[in-house]
């Protein structure tokens, strides 16, 4: 049995520990829980999530412990679709192969339902986890980190960016809650060595950054349906990307720099990190 056999009951595991924390979709305001539910249960690939499980699985942490830590960054990732599918933002009408939410109710509902799973995302986490983990994750999703990187991206539309440049913006937008969700189950660990979480959050950096160049390139070669969202949708807003800053080949080999740092930072946990080690080639070989 390897990680590949377990992702079904990962994924299976942070379905319903976010449906227990779920307010019902009958209780007031019944639109909103609707809207809410509607957002995160039954789609998505469930990456941060089986991240933390596989740091947990890589530093021998129980699955039980880690529930409340990935139902919180799922949350938190689903707030930041609901936002960032918005008329304001990106205006995108499919997600996960359905309408966006706020196609599916309204806008403000969707508002309320992004700002209200962000709220009950830290509720859950503070529930179960030290406050530590509680202020890591807020840090990562705020304006020093995803909230921050959206800002930028934003600005950046219609402008060419430097590859530097890039990097940084999804540092903060795509890459701080990746690592967020490394180094939440990091510090679920009861005494981890400084130089082994530093080894962690390395890997977390450079495979967010893999992550976020292999969305570019299904961007521009994926197929609309098996995306489950628009192709073609970073040319309509002048986007920078990896290929329009690198070319198709040159952001693929960019993406296989990037797996090669995020394993090579994996060689203090030796055999134990097979997990991580299958998840980064999931990522960089996904085809949505
Ligand atoms: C609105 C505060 C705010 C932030 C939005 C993450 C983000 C910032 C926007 C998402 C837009 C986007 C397409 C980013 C590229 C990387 C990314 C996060 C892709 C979507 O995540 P997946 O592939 O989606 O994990 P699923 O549906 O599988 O969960």
């Amino acid at each position: 049995m390897d990680f590949s056999d377990r992702v079904g009951e990962y994924q299976a595991r942070v379905e319903a520990a976010m449906d227990r924390w779920l307010p019902d979709p009958d209780v007031s305001p019944a639109r909103l829980h609707q809207a809410m539910r509607y957002a995160v249960l039954g789609g998505g690939k469930r990456v941060r999530p089986l991240l933390i499980y596989a740091t947990g699985e890589t530093l021998g942490i129980p699955a039980a412990q880690l529930d409340s830590a990935a139902a919180a960054v799922e949350m938190i990732h689903a707030y930041s679709l609901i936002h960032d599918d918005l008329p304001a933002m990106d205006d995108d009408d499919l997600r996960r192969g359905r309408p966006t939410c706020h196609r599916a109710y309204d806008e403000a509902t969707a508002i309320l339902a992004g700002d209200a799973l962000q709220a009950l995302a830290l509720e859950v986490l503070a529930a179960d986890a030290h406050l530590t983990m509680v202020g890591l994750l807020a840090r990562a999703s705020g304006s020093r980190g995803m909230a921050g990187g959206q800002a930028l991206d934003l600005d950046a539309e219609g402008q060419l960016l430097t590859l530097e440049e890039l990097e940084a913006v999804h540092a903060l937008k795509t890459g701080a809650l990746i690592v967020a969700s490394v180094l939440l189950a990091a510090d679920a660990a009861a005494d981890l060595a400084p130089e082994h979480r530093d080894a962690l959050a390395r890997f977390g950096t450079a495979i967010g950054l893999a992550f976020q160049i292999r969305d570019d390139i299904l961007d521009v070669e994926g197929d609309t349906a098996v995306l489950g969202k628009q192709q073609g949708a970073d040319a309509r807003l002048a986007k920078s990307t990896f290929p329009a800053l690198l070319g198709l080949d040159g952001a693929k080999r960019r993406v296989e720099e990037a797996k090669a740092d995020a394993l090579a930072a994996l060689a203090p946990f030796g055999d134990d990190a097979e997990p991580l080690r299958w998840l980064a080639s999931y990522i960089v070989d996904r085809n949505h």
